[in-house]
């Protein structure tokens, strides 16, 4: 295709002027389909339009508050409803979250993200993690905080603290969320979502992959963070990471290829937001994370845990950048 750089982000019998009405779910299953090969061409094409090929940024995640939750979301460890192993802890002291956050500055991680197993911060807490958001940004880290619901004015005081970025994934498709969730709603996520970015934050927003959904549900989900309006900044792409206890536990793993697809659609339809490849790497081979990166991820979460289970080591990840010849950034 003689593409210019705006055309390589659009199905080949699209016009340019088109993409201004936003992405159909038609449109996305259409690139699903496409041969891997063409798929993986187009990806990379509007990559490389955006960013350069050979960048990953890494982020490092903390749960700072671990356990207990309220709500019922059938893939996670942290819902006290489920009987996973996972102990409800009391939100981490500052001096410790401080200390693991130069020791991800000291292994290279740009971002740290802290994570708290909460329906939405109580006005109490949402204070102790200002105060926590003050001291990471004061190392010289990009900061992130997943919280759940925010309240009225939350997003606003996190945004006085110096917060960079507030992670809430849509999860999957709004037709889907309430086989997974029955204890909030899509539409609570979006209004989360909105308040984050009037609040003059940027979004980090994405997605569970491999949780029985259809093709259709996992194009929705991509057209849904597309059509933001903007679009995320960083949108994480997860593979389920089965826990034993939840409902979730038994679900057949999604096909390799298809989880690849996922990441060239997220890559198409949002040219210019950076791509994460997110939980579930841990058990991906070396070949399938650098497919995911060919097929337009520029982003990982880097040290050896996520929130409550592992991820691959740093010197790990660090070897494969090597063999890839990866830079990051
Ligand atoms: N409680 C807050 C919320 O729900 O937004 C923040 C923490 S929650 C654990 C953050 C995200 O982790 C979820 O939205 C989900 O995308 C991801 N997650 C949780 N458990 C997972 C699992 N077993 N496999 C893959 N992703 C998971
Ligand atoms: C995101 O999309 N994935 C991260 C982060 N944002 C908070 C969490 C992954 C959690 C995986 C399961 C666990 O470790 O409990
Ligand atoms: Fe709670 Fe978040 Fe886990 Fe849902 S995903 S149970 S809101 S910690």
């Amino acid at each position: 295709m003689n593409a210019t750089p705006q055309a390589a982000t659009l199905t080949p019998d699209r016009p340019a002027t088109a993409r201004l009405a936003g992405w159909t779910v038609a449109e996305v299953e259409a690139l699903y389909e496409l041969p891997l090969m063409d798929l993986l061409f187009r990806a990379q094409q509007v990559h490389r339009d955006n960013f350069d090929a050979n960048e990953i940024q890494r982020s490092t995640l903390l749960s700072v508050k671990t356990g207990g939750c309220s709500e019922d979301c059938g893939y996670c460890s942290q819902a006290a409803r489920y009987s996973t192993g996972t102990e409800r802890e009391a939100l981490l002291p500052l001096e410790e979250v401080l200390a693991a956050a130069q020791a991800a500055k000291d292994k290279g991680a740009s971002r740290f993200c802290m994570g708290a197993a909460w329906r939405g911060p109580k006005d109490k807490d949402l204070t102790k993690v200002t105060e926590m958001i003050r001291a990471v940004k004061g190392l010289g880290l990009q900061t992130c905080v997943t919280l759940g619901m925010l309240k009225e004015g939350q997003a606003d005081e996190l945004k006085e603290a110096g917060l960079d970025y507030y992670n809430h994934n849509l999860d999957t498709d709004a037709s889907f969320y309430g086989q997974v969730i029955t204890t909030h709603k899509h539409a609570d996520r979006l209004d989360t979502l909105g308040q984050v970015r009037e609040a003059g934050l940027k979004v980090c927003s994405g997605g569970i992959i491999g949780m029985g959904e259809t093709r259709r549900n996992r194009a929705a989900l991509i057209v849904q963070l597309a059509n933001l309006n903007p679009p995320p900044e960083s949108v994480p792409i997860n593979n389920l990471v089965p826990i034993p206890g939840t409902p979730m536990a038994e679900v057949a793993p999604i096909d390799n290829f298809e989880f690849v697809r996922t990441i060239a659609a997220a890559r198409i339809t949002m040219p210019a937001s950076f791509v994460r490849l997110s939980a579930g790497r841990q058990a991906m081979a070396e070949e399938l994370q650098a497919l995911c990166f060919l097929a337009g991820a520029n982003s990982i979460f880097y040290g050896d845990k996520l929130l409550t289970t592992g991820n691959p080591e740093a010197d790990r990840d660090q070897a494969l950048f090597e063999k890839l010849g990866l830079r990051p950034i």
